[in-house]
């Protein structure tokens, strides 16, 4: 070994000692909040799981995961959809909440009647008041049907009501109960009655709805507050409502209050959305995906 190759390993022999020292010390003192997503896994990882997870990490929380359901996709095709079996979705749940101190919670796709019941009954088990945000998946962004078209009873009359805050955009509003959406006044009346029913805190999401800006009305104790932020064109949306829910959570767990966390998290997903990732694909044609970098949270 000549001098410059023995100065080079010593280096970075150093560097290692560094970096373990760093981590020692480390473990012993980080304490972030636990937000647990229960969703499905998205092969592309735009959305989903693997969307909650980044988003977790983003907004400094730690992430846990009870995986509901397995989707072979690309942003704008879902090929094979296989739900995860119940008992497992039930013991991923428990073995966590047994285990960690979870602050706060979020559901995803839920794909099936079946599911949905199971982790309604988990969560009811845990017997604990901690907040749970549905984000009520129904289609895929490029309009594939994720769950079961017999399933929206069940997520109303067993999750819903363990909901703290349920998060739907029009169009899942309307398949949930609500009257058509078509201007803002509309959309007040549709996520008033949304509230009423459902008796637990509706952020709507407008998305293109009022031309240039992205509005979301936040419905709680019967008051309207509004999250407005300029819409980001020409851009695939691919796992903008998991990002969204995910980063609602996140503020929750780690003790902001409703009104704040959505704020918060409406800057997070803008900026994910205006700093998108963009490849060429094999075949040819642009893949889009979100930026979950964590320079977006900072973005103000
Ligand atoms: O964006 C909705 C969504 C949620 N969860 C999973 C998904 C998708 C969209 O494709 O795959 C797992």
């Amino acid at each position: 070994m000549n001098g410059s190759a023995i100065g080079e390993v010593a280096l970075q022999n150093k560097q290692r000692t560094l970096i373990s020292h760093q981590i020692k010390h480390r473990t012993s003192t980080i304490n972030i909040p636990i937000a647990l997503t229960i969703a499905g896994s998205d092969s592309s990882a735009g959305a989903g799981i693997q969307a909650d997870l980044k988003t977790f990490s983003a907004l400094g929380v730690y992430g846990l995961t009870a995986v509901t359901c397995v989707v072979a996709e690309i942003p704008a095709k879902v090929s094979r959809l296989e739900p995860v079996g119940v008992e497992m979705v039930r013991a991923q749940i428990e073995v966590l909440a047994k285990n960690f101190p979870i602050a706060a919670m979020k559901t995803g796709l839920l794909c099936s009647r079946a599911i949905i019941s199971t982790v309604a009954q988990a969560i009811l088990d845990l017997r604990s008041k901690t907040p749970l945000v549905v984000d009520p998946v129904i289609t895929a962004t490029g309009g594939d049907p994720l769950l079961e078209s017999d399933a929206v009873d069940t997520y109303a009359t067993e999750l819903f009501p363990l909901a703290t805050l349920i998060t739907p955009n029009l169009d899942e509003a309307v398949q949930l109960g609500a009257d058509k959406i078509r201007d803002r006044e509309s959309m007040e009346r549709a996520g008033k009655e949304l509230e009423r029913k459902f008796k637990t805190a509706i952020l709507l999401k407008g998305g293109h709805l009022s031309g240039d800006d992205a509005v979301d009305l936040l419905f709680t104790n019967g008051t309207i507050t509004e999250f407005t932020a300029p819409l980001v064109r020409d851009v695939a949306t691919h796992g903008t409502g998991c990002t969204y829910s995910a980063a609602i959570t996140a503020g929750l767990a780690a003790g902001m209050s409703m009104p704040d966390a959505i704020a918060r998290a409406k800057k997070f997903v803008t900026a994910c959305i205006a700093g998108r990732l963009r490849w060429k694909g094999t075949s040819g044609h642009n893949i889009d995906a979100l930026n979950h970098s964590a320079d977006n949270a900072i973005a103000d």
